[in-house]
Formats: C-alpha cells, sequence, structure tokens
C-alpha cells in the first residue's frame, strides 16, 4: 500500500511494501489478528503511509507463545549440539547481511533513520549474531565441582521461552542485541516490535526461515503496546522478559513479571553527562558532541544531553556549537547530503517540542530555540537541534527529552563536576573530556551510571557490557559474555561416590 516516492527507493524494498496487509510471523507461517484489526506505519520523512500491519490480540499473543514453547520442547533448537546452532546462527547472519542494502532502508524508511546509519545498524545485528553464535560455542556449559565424596556438577541449560518488547529507535539492532544471546544459547523467542517500526523485524522473520532457523524459533508479533505489548508481558508461560523503551513502561512491565517471577531485563532511557574540562581541544569535542546529539535526532537513549562546561572554556565552546548545530542539513532520509532527518512520530515531535517550551517556562536560557524544521518537498516529523542553559533541577535538564536537544551548565571543581553530573536519576552513559589521562580516568569511575566514555561518546564493542542503573534499567544488560549467562539457567547435580 506504500505511498512513498523516492527516486532512491529499491526495487525489492518497492515490492516487499507493495504486498497486502503485513502479517506477524508465527511457527514460520504468516499470521494475521484473530479479530481482523490493523494498523498504519507510516514514513516521518514524509508523512506517507508504509504498510497496513496486523494488530495482534491478547489470544494471537497467547498462541505465539505456545508455538514457541513447541518449538523449544519438541524441535531440535535446544538440543542442537552447540556447533549445529552456532552455524545456523552465522547463516542467518549471512542471509542478513546479504540483504542489507534492503533491510537497511526498510528501517530507513520506517524510523526515518539516514539510510547511511541503518546500514550501520545492520552491520551491526550481523556482528551481533555471530560474536554470540562464536562466544557460545567457546564457552564451557558443564562445570565439575570439588565437593567431598562426591561428585558434583553444574550445566547450562537454555531457558524456553523468551520474550522480547522492543522501541522504535533502534528497531533493528536492537533485535539483534537482544535476541542474538537467547538463541545462541538454545531458546527460543517471541518479539514485539514497536508499532511505530514493525516492517524490519516483519522482513527479518521471514529471511530467518529461508536461512534455515527451524519454523517456532523466531516469532514476531505485530501489534500495539496496551494489547500485544502487555500480553506478552503477563505471560505466565515465558521464562525471561527483556524490554526496551521508556521507564513509564519499565516499570508496567517489571511488575507484571514481578507478579509471575519472571526474570526481567530493563534498557529504559538515560540523562547522560558529558563533562568538558578545560584542557580540551574546544572544537574537536564541539564536532564530536553535536555529531552525537544530532545523530538520528537524538533518539538514542545513552546520548549526552547535558553538556557540563569548565567555565573557563564555556563561552568558547558555546559559540562553536551553535556554529555547528546550525549547520547540520536536515533533510529527507533517503537523501544523501541529509545529517539528521525527522524524529519518528508527530507525538514524538510534540514531545520535543513541549520539553522547549517547559523547559523555557521554568526559566531555562534557549540559547538555540530549535522548533519545528522545514523541509523542502516533504511534510515529515522534522525538528531543529536545540541548545539550551541553566539550572539542573530545569525539567529539561532532568527528563528524557529523546530529541536533537543539550543542556548546558558550568563548573568550577572536578568534585562540583562530579556532583552536577550525578545529579539525574538515572544511570546509563556519560562521558568525560580531557587530556589528562589520570583525572579522565578518576572522573569516569566516579560518574554514578554503568558506562563512561573518555573522550568519545556513544562507542559500543562486542564484548564490552552496555546497561542502565537506578531509572535506566536493571537486569544486567546486553552485548557481553554475562549476557549469554542471561539465556542459561544453572542446574546443580550432585550425588554420593
Ligand atoms: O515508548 P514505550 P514510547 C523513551 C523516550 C521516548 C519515550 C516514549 O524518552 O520519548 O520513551 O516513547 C511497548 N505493555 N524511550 O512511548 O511506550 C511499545 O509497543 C507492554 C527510550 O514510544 O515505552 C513498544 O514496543 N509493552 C527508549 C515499546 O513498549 C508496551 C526507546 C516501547 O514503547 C506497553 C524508546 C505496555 N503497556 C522510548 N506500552 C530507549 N531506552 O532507548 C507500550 N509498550
Amino acid at each position: 500500500m506504500s505511498a512513498v516516492v523516492s527516486p532512491n527507493l529499491l526495487a525489492e524494498v518497492q515490492q516487499f511494501l507493495d504486498g497486502t496487509t503485513k502479517c506477524g510471523f508465527v511457527g514460520g507461517q504468516d499470521v494475521k489478528s484473530s479479530n481482523g484489526e490493523t494498523f498504519t506505519t507510516s514514513d516521518p520523512g514524509s508523512g506517507a503511509p508504509l504498510a497496513d500491519v496486523y494488530a495482534m490480540q491478547a489470544d494471537d499473543v497467547d498462541r505465539a507463545i505456545d508455538v514457541a514453547r513447541d518449538a523449544f520442547k519438541k524441535a531440535a533448537w535446544a538440543r542442537l549440539q552447540q556447533n549445529e546452532r552456532s552455524a545456523l546462527l552465522h547463516r542467518l547472519a549471512d542471509a542478513v547481511e546479504a540483504k542489507k542494502n534492503v533491510i537497511a532502508q526498510i528501517e530507513s524508511l520506517d524510523a526515518g533513520k539516514i539510510e547511511a546509519q541503518a546500514q550501520g545498524d545492520v552491520q551491526n545485528f550481523v556482528d551481533t549474531i555471530r560474536y554470540f553464535a562464536d562466544l557460545a560455542l567457546h564457552t564451557q556449559r558443564r562445570n565439575t565441582l570439588a565437593v567431598a565424596r562426591h561428585e558434583a556438577w553444574t550445566m547450562r541449560q537454555p531457558w524456553g521461552v523468551c520474550a522480547f518488547i522492543f522501541p522504535w529507535n533502534f528497531p533493528f539492532l536492537l533485535i539483534g542485541w537482544g535476541i542474538a544471546p537467547a538463541l545462541a544459547a538454545g531458546n527460543t523467542v517471541v518479539i514485539k516490535p514497536a508499532e511505530d517500526t514493525p516492517l524490519s523485524a516483519i522482513y527479518l522473520a521471514q529471511l530467518a526461515k529461508e536461512a534455515g532457523i527451524p519454523d517456532g524459533v523466531i516469532n514476531v508479533i505485530t501489534g500495539t503496546g496496551p494489547v500485544a505489548g502487555a500480553a506478552l508481558t503477563q505471560s505466565t508461560k515465558i521464562e525471561r522478559m527483556s524490554f526496551t523503551g521508556s521507564p513509564e513502561v519499565g516499570r508496567m512491565v517489571g511488575e507484571a513479571c514481578g507478579r509471575n517471577l519472571v526474570p526481567v531485563k530493563l534498557e529504559l532511557g538515560g540523562k547522560g553527562a558529558a563533562v568538558l574540562f578545560d584542557d580540551v581541544d574546544v572544537a574537536q569535542t564541539a564536532d564530536k558532541l553535536v555529531g552525537a546529539i544530532t545523530f538520528h535526532a537524538g533518539q538514542v537513549c545513552c546520548d549526552a544531553t547535558r553538556w557540563i562546561v569548565h567555565r573557563d572554556i564555556y563561552d568558547q565552546f558555546v559559540d562553536a556549537c551553535v556554529d555547528r548545530l546550525q549547520k547540520v542539513k536536515i533533510g529527507y532520509q533517503l537523501d544523501g547530503g541529509s545529517q539528521m532527518g525527522p524524529v519518528v512520530s508527530a507525538k514524538q515531535r510534540e514531545r520535543v517540542l513541549g520539553y522547549l517550551t517547559k523547559g523555557e517556562a521554568e526559566g531555562a536560557q534557549c540559547i538555540l530555540p530549535g522548533g519545528a524544521a522545514e523541509v523542502e518537498g516533504y511534510s515529515g516529523h522534522f525538528v531543529k537541534p536545540a541548545l539550551m542553559a541553566g539550572s539542573l533541577d530545569n525539567i529539561a535538564a532532568q527528563e528524557e527529552i529523546f530529541g536533537p536537544v543539550a543542556y548546558l551548565s558550568k563548573f568550577g571543581s572536578e568534585e562540583e563536576a562530579i556532583e552536577m553530573a550525578n545529579y539525574t536519576q538515572y544511570g546509563l552513559a556519560n562521558s568525560v573530556w580531557t587530556n589528562d589521562m589520570s583525572r579522565a580516568a578518576r572522573v569516569a569511575e566516579e560518574l554514578s551510571a554503568a558506562n563512561s566514555w573518555i573522550n568519545a561518546h556513544n562507542v559500543f564493542a562486542h564484548g564490552v557490557p552496555y546497561g542502565g542503573v537506578h531509572k535506566s534499567g536493571l537486569g544486567g544488560g546486553v552485548l557481553s559474555v554475562e549476557t549469554l549467562y542471561d539465556y542459561w539457567r544453572n542446574i546443580s547435580v550432585v550425588r554420593p561416590l
């Protein structure tokens, strides 16, 4: 049903979009919703509808979980030799890599992401699948313990059905971060993509079948949060839950899982700080931080959204940032040359603009006022970058805005900088900027979050754990060997000799 018209559209993407109403994918088959309800996903850059998608109901979700349970129990997935399972995951990675441009364009259209950035996301998905496939292959699943006059051993076994609820900012990449360890460990998965961005998940499920992943191992249920998402979180038949999204919904997910004693991983928002000391190269630091805050229009949970700057370089830094932010080329996500695309939806744009108004009403100075942006030929949800300054008690300094908005404050001493950076309920990621490496290490370790970068922001590597604490989440994070262990349960057996 797509109404998108772009000279850059790939024929295969057009074909995918031209099909009939998009289905969920359960047990290796397309599935419609039991009551026929659908929703429409649209292109944030043009406002054009992309596809109608079936909105799964509670009974659909229940069936999908049953299918995933059957696949876990009956099908060979959990009982495959690890080398066979890892080989199949590599085939999935190969299949995704072969369709990288197609998936990236679907993602770009659905999420409003600059196409080159979406290609990076798809590559990251591929790398994540390969990382966990290899890690599982080389990780001992049985340890023998020394117990006096007894033989004892501990085995790691997959849990069963693992449920995943994903947001709209990195729809495809986050699926990879989520399901790769679960699948490598031998679990089956039920995925609920965000209603704003369901298309790359649907495409993936079909591709996984073609790559030889057994039916029922990867299932996708499309639908709304309050119906399909809630049904998934309330199920007593899932063994683990992983949620990425807002703290508000995260609390509800945690409560529902707590009632059923289902282990839960929550990856929530952030309000990261970048602390800039007076010895930094101001121009270079401004380049990097402006690049980070405008990347995917600031819809990145680990962004540095509070820039805490030494008073001696404050004015110089502000000038450098204003200059760069004004030059950012806002444009349609598939047009080469665009540096910043739209935000995901009209609702998200309202949210971003609302924080600018509320922040100003509470006394923040709007150094760059931001606001809605016009892009010729497109009626999408574009916003201009904004720069605010003032008290860290301001709503714009305390709440996650999820747009291209940075909030500036000044500090004098190192202690003051640490205190200011830690003045938040969130605890996801911060960065320290200085050429003094002892100070950098000292401050990085004092910042109250799970991740600190030095002279960089938003750098990820497979094997380096990533995840939030406090209001940013719980459950151990992603991307590391510990994540793989999360998807195995331990069984200890002891017998007398
Ligand atoms: O997120 P929601 P929204 C933050 C960001 C953003 C704000 C609101 O600040 O502006 O949240 O975004 C599903 N039971 N982040 O409203 O609602 C929903 O369908 C079960 C940060 O879009 O949390 C989607 O799949 N599931 C974040 C997913 O939850 C429910 C990324 C996320 O949607 C549900 C996204 C329910 N009752 C937003 N209600 C990050 N950490 O990166 C909704 N969902």
